[in-house]
């Protein structure tokens, strides 16, 4: 079975790493494919954000270093809201540096990222080294990381040889790589996740080359696994609504594509 037809209960058995094993049982458990990316910039808002929306999400990504007022309550309390409504945590820092440099930039510094992001991101640039450093943080943590193939940007050079060069690492790291940041379906293996940013709930563009694709595209089409939804959740008027909305777009696409 491939894994456009295998359920997310029956891919989390198939799963060596205990988070993505979690993240499908969640995922199954909530029936949510829907990541929201918390991309505001005061941390009361982030947290009453993630509050409300909670309930729809499997995962809450983050871009801590655009928070004008970080400190240690703020992940305290998002931890504590990752408890509540039952979500992952993903700082989405996309390392790109040499191994060492990333075991600082992920433990050290002012958002010791690694003591409460269960998920990160990297960039493959770098070759299997940025993978080792994270590793070797994040591995004795329990934690896990994303490798971004390609991305949703217009006239982005992740794109041929390269996202199959990052696949090809991803599988040499399989015990701490769990998936990718992708705009399609790159791997047939079924635990690996594939995460998809880039969407509303119409196809277009902002003025800053970001290009968007529909929850039916993405998971139904192209055969992602999740959609990562900013300003489509948090600009919107009715945030927990608009959350509800993706949440049934990306899963009812989910529920089609096994169906067909
Ligand atoms: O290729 C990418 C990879 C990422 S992680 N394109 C992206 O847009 N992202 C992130 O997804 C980006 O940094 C932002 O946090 C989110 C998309 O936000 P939206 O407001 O456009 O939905």
């Amino acid at each position: 079975k491939s894994n456009n037809i295998l359920k997310y209960s029956e891919r989390a058995a198939l799963c060596s790493n205990g988070l993505s094993r979690r993240l499908f049982t969640i995922m199954e458990q909530k029936k949510t494919n829907l990541v929201l990316s918390a991309d505001v910039t005061s941390s009361k808002e982030l947290l009453q954000l993630v509050d409300k929306t909670g309930p729809h999400v499997c995962m809450v990504k983050t871009h801590v270093d655009i928070l004008e007022d970080f400190n240690q309550d703020v992940v305290d309390s998002l931890t504590k809201l990752a408890a509540k409504h039952d979500f992952l945590i993903f700082e989405d820092r996309k390392f790109a540096d040499i191994g060492n440099t990333v075991v600082h930039q992920y433990s050290g510094g002012l958002y010791r990222i690694s003591e409460w992001a269960d998920v990160v991101n990297a960039h493959a640039i770098p070759g299997p080294g940025v993978v080792q450093g994270l590793k070797k943080v994040g591995a004795p943590k329990g934690r896990a990381c994303l490798l971004i193939a390609e991305m949703s940007s217009s006239g982005n050079l992740a794109t041929g040889s390269y996202t199959q060069d990052t696949v090809k690492m991803a599988e040499e790291n399989k015990d701490f790589v769990i998936g990718f940041i992708c705009v399609s379906k790159i791997s047939s293996n079924p635990s690996f996740l594939h995460m998809t940013p880039g969407v509303q709930l119409e196809a277009g563009q902002d003025s800053l080359g970001q290009q968007y694709l529909t929850p039916s595209e993405v998971i139904g089409k192209r055969g992602s696994d999740l959609i990562i939804v900013g300003r489509g959740i948090y600009q919107a008027q009715d945030p927990a609504n608009a959350a509800k909305q993706f949440q049934i777009a990306g899963y009812d696409a989910y529920v089609t594509r096994m169906a067909e």
